[in-house]
């Protein structure tokens, strides 16, 4: 059989529903494999709960640091498939990130530090922009613990726009939380060190080291943060962790926690006792109360220092003005989570048993009548705790971090030593329900649960360990998020999903039809300044250009070619290789790899990206595209060409492997007429419905249409040639036709098929 018969048998196969017969044969009922695998009701309504059927879609998607891998994973709720890595902190091969120039320079610049390149990100707590409090959709945020640095990924395409290093910290963890309007990112520094970097001795802890909290500015038209307009706070040596903005009522204020109060130094080598004894003595660390607002006051008004460039409002000034307050906070405490309403905030003590919700009005109070407990060491007021408490709550052992319920005044709270997971009331301080998780809860994550109107539905624990969980895979083990379903006031455990990329600390989850991502980019784009990339190329305008010692190729991939597909370059060579997807089709990715050259390109429709190398090297060397994008994707090559300097070319025409007559010719045209009706007659049945009522048809026929253009170009070649009599070329060219043949027929046919399942109705 030729290829257009099989295409022809395939399309009746299809029309006729021959496929569709034999399904009931030896079909197992739900008792049955209930049976063999071993599953009781619970299990199986659980599986009810999340298994989501071919083509049907999840209610939320998930951000999820990606721990030490400095991604970002993403995947859906409830059915637990994960959908992306997001490269951030450390290169993406598949999207090209960290391989292209255009994210190199993203990436590089963001990685490198006194002459080196950090190749990993700690990453911890993913945030989503806000709009008054609640998800926009529109930005995402992660900050990296090791190396003090916050990243902007753009939702419109899912990809890492900007990294900005913090110029003062050398750790952080409290980032990045958002303010309710998205204009200020926090960033709050962890283990103290001298603030702007350099060497101050140890013995100089209290006086000389310090801790600090950022508020990077966000620019929400241009998408990116403002160095030049974000500013710091100095901060005790306490280490600083979590933080939170206020919201509604505590909007303008934020909230950062510590431990190791003590400041405590270590020195186990030297015989002192360790920092984990030093740092958790005291009953009570320090929660730091901030008014920002008025530090953007104080900014503008230029009442800060300069360190590294970047202003930082002293301690003595803050203290002064009247915005830094400390609030004694139970035992080595982890999270602080202000309430939807903005009205509480609540703080748990990994080393207490219990979870203390302060007031926001209370809080106020204290600071207005001036009436505190004392100062610490540097000065700062102290408020007292029990003049600020509005309830605590004896939850179980090792709380750490709180979201919050689409129910007024529900939230859960995990707590890592107990390996549980409690709903509970924060208004009244009662205990809902709690539930066992496998094993060792860190962070929690409720669908929108951290902001002002929580979602409800589910909760996903993101345990530390894993344990026994899965089949083995040696030492170290995937981690484990598990969903629950919390719906009802008692909880239900649904699902394991092992991740095994790193450590996950925080994920945030959003309603699904928030997120309006573009499916491709306007023609020649550069993906990472979202402008129009000065070297895409329209078809037909591919060029190479040569200056000495350097040659740059202006190219485009479409199915299923790439243009040029031979680039001639002198040993020595610097070369940069601009690559235009000309595709217009949804998942039309192609891919461009170079044999020996580290050079990988992941081309979505719509992108152009670069590669910049230096042909050190003579030889031959393939390209190809890395994408099964076609039938005719193994043929989408190409070949680098280095040539040793000085090298010149004899006079010699090549031999063709195969050489094609008339004959050849008159054959190919018959069977392209006949594949011609072929797609006339998908064509006759797509607009004999109503394709238009199907957006991914319409997608569908406009990229059939072009490639039936495509097809007439090639025709029309093919014509010229067999009119000068020229058989081979008139051949090769008819067979070029086909080839756009086969993917029209190819789009056609997918189309028809959506069309039929989806219900597509006559009309006429
Ligand atoms: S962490 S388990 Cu947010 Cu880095 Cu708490
Ligand atoms: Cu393009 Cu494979």
């Amino acid at each position: 059989m030729n290829r257009s018969m099989k295409l022809a048998s395939l399309l009746a196969t299809v029309s006729f529903g021959v496929l569709t017969a034999s399904q009931a044969m030896g079909a197992e009922s739900l008792q049955d494999v209930m049976k063999r695998r071993g599953l009781n009701e619970k299990d199986v309504l659980a599986a009810a709960k999340t298994y989501t059927p071919t083509g049907k879609r999840d209610e939320f998607l998930v951000f999820s640091s990606g721990g030490q891998s400095g991604q970002v994973i993403v995947y859906g709720i409830p059915s637990m498939r994960i959908l992306k890595y997001i490269g951030v902190f450390t290169p993406e091969p598949w999207q090209g990130y960290g391989y292209d120039d255009e994210s190199k320079k993203i990436l590089d610049e963001g990685s490198n530090i006194d002459g080196r390149q950090v190749k990993f990100g700690d990453t911890h707590h993913p945030a989503l922009s806000e709009t008054n409090g609640d998800y926009d959709g529109q930005y995402l945020f992660i900050n990296d613990k090791n190396f003090p640095r916050l990243a902007v990924i753009d939702l419109k395409d899912f990809e890492t726009k900007q990294i900005v290093k913090n110029p003062i910290m050398m750790s952080e963890h409290g980032g990045a939380f958002v303010s309710p309007n998205t204009d200020y990112i926090i960033e709050a520094s962890q283990y103290a060190a001298p603030l702007g970097g350099g060497f101050v001795p140890l013995e100089q802890f209290n006086e000389k080291y310090r801790g600090a909290v950022t508020y990077w500015k966000f620019n929400r038209e241009k998408g990116r943060i403002e160095p030049e307009n974000s500013f710091s706070l100095e901060l005790p040596p306490y280490s600083q962790d979590l933080s939170d903005f206020g919201k509604g009522p505590s909007d303008g204020w934020s909230f950062t926690n510590s431990f190791c109060s003590e400041r405590y130094v270590g020195g186990i080598e030297s015989g002192r006792p360790p920092f984990e004894a030093g740092c958790s003595a005291k009953d009570t660390d320090f929660l730091h109360v901030v008014n920002w607002k008025k530090g953007e006051e104080l900014f503008k008004a230029g009442k800060t220092k300069q360190i590294n460039g970047h202003a930082v409002i002293e301690m003595a000034t803050a203290i002064k003005e009247g915005m830094l307050f400390l609030i004694p906070e139970p035992k080595s405490p982890h999270g602080v989570d202000v309430t939807p309403d903005g009205k509480l905030l609540t703080v748990s003590g990994k080393l207490d048993s219990h979870v203390t919700v302060y007031s926001f009005e209370k809080i106020q109070a204290a600071i207005k009548a001036g009436k505190f407990s004392g100062k610490d060491e540097y000065g700062v007021p102290i408020i007292d705790m029990k003049d600020v408490i509005h309830k605590q709550v004896e939850l179980g052992l090792g709380p750490l971090h709180t979201q919050y319920d689409a129910k007024p005044c529900v939230a859960y709270t995990s707590l890592y030593v107990d390996s549980m997971l409690a709903k509970w009331d924060f208004c009244e301080g009662k205990v809902i329900d709690k539930i066992s998780i496998h094993y060792n809860i860190g962070h929690l994550m409720a669908m929108e649960g951290d902001t002002a109107h929580p979602a409800g539905k589910y909760v996903v624990a993101l345990n530390k360990l894993a344990i026994d969980r899965f089949n083995p895979v040696g030492p170290l083990h995937p981690q484990n998020h598990q969903l629950i379903d919390a719906s009802n006031d008692k909880m239900q455990l649904l699902y394991d999903m092992p991740l095994p990329l790193g450590e996950p600390h925080y994920a945030v989850a959003i309603a699904a039809d928030k997120l309006k991502p573009h499916v491709r980019y306007p023609h020649g784009t550069d993906s990472r300044t979202e402008e129009k990339h000065p070297a895409s190329v329209r078809a037909g305008k591919e060029r190479i250009e040569r200056t000495p010692g350097k040659v740059e190729v202006f190219g485009s991939v479409i199915r299923s070619h790439i243009t040029p597909e031979i680039m001639e370059v002198t040993e020595g060579d610097e070369v940069t290789v601009h690559l235009t997807n000309l595709e217009r089709a949804e998942d039309e990715t192609h891919g461009f790899a170079i044999s020996k050259h580290n050079v990988n390109l992941s081309l979505e429709p719509g992108k152009t990206a670069s590669a910049s190398f230096k042909a050190n090297k003579a030889g031959v060397y393939p390209y190809y595209c890395t994408e099964f994008c076609s039938a005719l994707h193994l043929e989408m090559q190409g070949y680098l060409i280095v040539q040793p300097a000085g090298y010149k070319a004899t006079d010699v025409k090549a031999k063709e492997g195969v050489t094609y007559g008339k004959a050849d010719y008159d054959a190919r045209v018959k069977t392209n007429v006949e594949t011609q009706k072929v797609i006339d007659s998908v064509v006759g049945y797509i607009t004999s419905v109503n394709y238009k009522d199907f957006a991914p048809v319409v997608a569908l026929v406009e990229d059939a249409t072009d490639q039936l253009n495509f097809a007439a170009g090639a025709k029309a070649k093919s014509e010229d040639y067999a009119a000068k009599g020229d058989f081979h070329n008139a051949f090769l060219w008819a067979e070029q036709w086909f080839q756009y043949q086969v993917k029209t027929a190819d789009i056609g046919l997918r189309a028809k098929t959506f069309l039929e399942q989806g219900g597509a109705k006559k009309v006429k």
